[in-house]
């Protein structure tokens, strides 16, 4: 298994953050998960990428508000003989990241089956945003933007289009789902103190809890700096236009 931290600015980030979460990166193999997770924690396309053997951890830490937040990401394989290793790595993840290839339909049409196994397996408060990946390709495009639209509204998922050659949008399924968990904490549906639910407490956060009762996530708002990230609005607010999200 890689372990690949990629909190750029070293142990002291690593003790600071309010939040802990746990994603899963799902789909079927080649649609390129592991090139979308390379782009937003590495920030550059992973050429030659080679298949994920089982599951590969990563995690970067990124500021939302006034909170910093630590994702932990895991990259399953998509192959079916790793299948029964891969869903054991679902358990208790808050955010699952739901990947299809626009260019091959199949990996679009097997998707009812890698979200029922996500919602059986993870966090009864799931937040899973369907990405469709390879924007890029949009001459060997299969899968209509306003099709996939479609069965991610009708399974009460985000969606948006990414490409992880160019890092087009590659923030967003994280920031989208991100906020939405957050947003579950601050009103109560999601506990971090509860096994299971993907979500705990960093260092920081413990000590504003034991100062006030109440957390706060401040404003939504600001601009990208070295190892982190501001929530932009325009990323994650519905209906900001095509490969954006909807
Ligand atoms: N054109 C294009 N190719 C991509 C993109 N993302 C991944 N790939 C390619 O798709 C293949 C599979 O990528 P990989 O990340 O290993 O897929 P995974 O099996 O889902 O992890 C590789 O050859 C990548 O170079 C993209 O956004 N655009
Ligand atoms: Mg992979």
């Amino acid at each position: 298994m890689a372990l690949d931290d990629s909190d750029v600015e070293g142990t002291e980030l690593l003790e600071t953050y309010d939040f802990l979460l746990k994603f899963i990166i799902i789909g079927e193999a080649g649609t390129g998960k592991s090139c979308l997770l390379h782009q937003f924690t590495q920030n550059g396309f992973k050429a030659h990428a080679q298949h994920t053997i089982g599951v590969e951890f990563s995690s970067r830490t990124i500021k939302v508000g006034e909170k910093r937040i630590k994702l932990q990401l895991w990259d399953t394989a998509g192959q079916e003989r790793f299948r029964s290793v891969t869903r054991s790595y679902y358990r208790g993840a808050a955010g699952a990241i739901l990947v299809y290839d626009i260019t091959d339909r199949s990996s679009f049409v097997n998707l009812s089956r890698w979200l029922a196994d996500a919602k059986a397996l993870a966090s009864p408060h799931l937040v899973t945003v369907l990405v469709g990946n390879k924007s890029d390709r949009e001459d060997d495009r299969e899968v209509e933007w306003s099709e996939a639209s479609r069965w991610a509204h009708e399974n009460d998922i985000h969606f948006i289009e990414t490409s992880s050659l160019t890092g087009d949008n590659v923030e967003s399924p994280f920031l989208l789902a991100v906020r939405a968990i957050l947003l579950s904490i601050e009103s109560g549906i999601l506990d971090p103190e509860k096994a299971g639910s993907g979500v705990s407490y960093g260092d920081r956060a413990l000590r504003r809890v034991n100062s006030s009762s109440r957390l706060s996530f401040g404003s939504l708002s600001g601009g990208r700096r070295r190892g982190t990230v501001r929530l932009k609005l325009k990323d994650i607010l519905p209906g900001s236009g095509r490969g954006k999200c909807c």
